[in-house]
């Protein structure tokens, strides 16, 4: 489908391609459970006691129907746009999610503590395994982009389109109150519930009901499910998806605990995709099954009769999303840049004004930190790093400058003599696993007061020791407002340790409402430049340059 040059071949092209699903048996046995009864006791109920009672069906005449019915033009269109809006959702989300194939209810994420696993690997415990290397491949026909460690570009269709599905979502709520079409959507009394059941009983036990004519009624299960896609999973979605903010969730930190934790909340951000999945399937197949052309008229063309419009134009409609999701497969390829630049061109402006604002403010406690903290990055194979790192790092210099009035170069313990914090944090990486621990070091304002920044310096950039992914060394950009907000730290310490070599000895930059990638590990030095723009690619870092991630990462 795309042919990669070595470098890329070999990230996204891995030898190991097999996909496997590993679910916790008791979560499995739970979600059996949760499916069976309900379809157990509908039997129970046509054995014991016979079918429920369903009312007749009214006959409906289009010119005695008072309530609301039809479906607008509005309707209609917000119902492409929310397909083509999910769809690529649920694409680039899966591609997300391969880049870190576990879902865990706990904020540590240490492995074996997963309850589902998209991957066939038990994290090895006799050598180094990082994040990176648990990545996965994923199909580019279920994901966009797909292949192996492509979340960058996939965090720029997932974003783009999530634009898309919130306004077509407000703009949707809003002309249904605006008009009397709520009616349709929400139930008028709990009184709907039982009706639901004895619906469901009659499905449950192949028993169909006969259907309402969906042009001037629901019936009740249809109704909540509607309901619960709209006003429940939709704004769910969007909720937990700001719960993996670290500008959000370093902020507030009870936002999350509504959803039981940063990493419940991700877990709820895939059960509701699969809710949305499992609804388009149901709702498809309900859809062919009680009248398919008349459906797609009214859905499509807003009429309701038996012409054969509806049903072709509809399958246009299909054919217009599906080839959607192969242009945006190509265009990740063909044209990554265009495409970061784009998303940039949105949603940097957006985190400037909003979650960017926010200053971190963390208070875990010690009970808090986690047993084990995933490690990511390159240990630097430079020889002079080795060589200090055999010393302890006794001979490391720090060297800070740049469009600075007092150019430095600190030993550690020059630095340690400066000033020194610590702070217990939660470490978001893009991957998508958290993990908290204390970090020990210098806070970055002191650096700052201490060199003493030209007016013209509004960038600071930190240069590793180590390497990256398609060669290079790693570098990454803060904007100097953003060094100067609480707990940004040049770190020495981890846990009360000096930081050991694979989490970036000897010092490693902590910026607490960014993600994980920004914060430079094994670091030589530090340069103080008017715009990012002048450094690698000029797109603000290593990650940015090659990989397509966001200058601005507060989600
Ligand atoms: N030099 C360097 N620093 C780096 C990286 C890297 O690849 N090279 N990876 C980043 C990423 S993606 C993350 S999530 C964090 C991981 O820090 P940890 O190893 O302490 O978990 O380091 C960041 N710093
Ligand atoms: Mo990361």
């Amino acid at each position: 489908m795309i042919s990669f040059d070595a470098a890329h071949a070999a990230v996204h092209y891995p030898p190991d391609r097999r996909f496997r699903i590993w679910i916790r048996p008791s979560i499995l046995i739970t979600a059996a459970l949760v499916v069976l009864l309900p379809v157990l006791a509908a039997w129970l109920e046509v054995l014991l006691v016979g079918l429920p009672h369903i009312p007749p069906v009214p006959q409906v005449y289009p010119n005695n129907f008072a309530g609301p019915h039809g479906f607008p033009l509005w309707v209609r269109y917000c119902h492409f746009f929310n397909f083509l809006f999910v769809t690529m959702l649920i694409r680039s989300g899966l591609s997300i999610l391969a880049d870190h194939p576990r879902l865990y209810f706990n904020n540590h994420c240490t492995p074996g503590s997963e309850w589902i696993r998209l991957t066939p690997i038990q994290v090895p415990t006799d050598r180094l395994w990082t994040a990176k290397d648990d990545a996965r491949y994923i199909s580019p026909m279920v994901a966009t982009p797909g292949y192996r460690h492509t979340i960058g570009t996939a965090r720029s269709w997932h974003f783009l389109n999530v634009y898309g599905f919130i306004i077509t979502g407000i703009f949707f709520i809003i002309m249904l109150f605006d008009t009397e079409q709520w009616r349709r959507l929400v139930p008028p009394s709990t009184l709907v519930l039982l009706q639901a059941w004895n619906t469901w009983v009659h499905y449950a036990t192949f028993h169909l009901p006969t259907e309402l004519n969906g042009y001037y009624g629901y019936n009740a299960l249809q109704q909540i499910a509607y309901f619960s896609v709209v006003f429940v999973f939709g704004p769910l979605a969007i909720l937990t998806g700001i719960a993996m903010s670290p500008a959000a969730v370093n902020r507030f930190h009870w936002y999350p605990k509504l959803f039981g934790g940063r990493q419940s909340a991700r877990s709820i951000h895939f059960l509701t995709m699969l809710s949305f999945f499992a609804f388009i399937m149901v709702h498809v197949i309900l859809i062919a099954m009680t009248g398919f052309v008349r459906n797609m008229n009214h859905i499509v063309m807003g009429t309701d009769d038996q012409n054969h419009t509806g049903m072709f134009l509809g399958f246009v409609g299909i054919g217009v999303v599906v080839l959607t999701w192969i242009v945006a497969h190509y265009i990740s390829w063909i044209y990554p840049r265009d495409l970061q630049h784009m998303q940039k061109f949105i949603t940097y402006p957006l985190m400037l004004t909003t979650l960017n604002r926010l200053s971190p403010s963390e208070h875990y406690t010690e009970a808090d930190i986690s047993p084990r903290f995933w490690p990511n990055g390159m240990i630097p194979e430079r020889e002079d790093w080795k060589q200090m790192a055999r010393d302890g790092f006794q001979n490391f210099k720090l060297k800070v400058g740049g469009l600075v009035d007092n150019p430095v170069e600190l030993s550690l313990a020059d630095i340690e003599n400066l000033a020194k914090t610590e702070e217990i944090t939660m470490h978001h990486c893009i991957q998508g696993w958290t993990g908290i621990a204390k970090w020990g070091g210098l806070p970055m304002k002191s650096l700052v007061d201490l060199v003493r920044p030209k007016p013209n310096a509004k960038v600071v950039a930190f240069f590793s020791f180590g390497g990256s992914l398609y060669g290079g060394a790693y570098y990454d950009t803060q904007s100097l407002e953003n060094v100067l907000k609480a707990q940004c730290l040049l770190a020495s310490e981890m846990n009360g340790k000096p930081l050991t070599e694979v989490y970036g000895a000897p010092l490693r930059l902590r910026v607490e409402n960014q993600l994980g990638y920004k914060m430079v590990k094994w670091i030589e030095r530090i340069e103080f430049v008017e715009s990012e723009k002048s450094i690698g690619l000029g797109e603000g870092g290593k990650n940015e340059d090659d990989e397509y991630f966001d200058l601005l990462p507060n989600i």
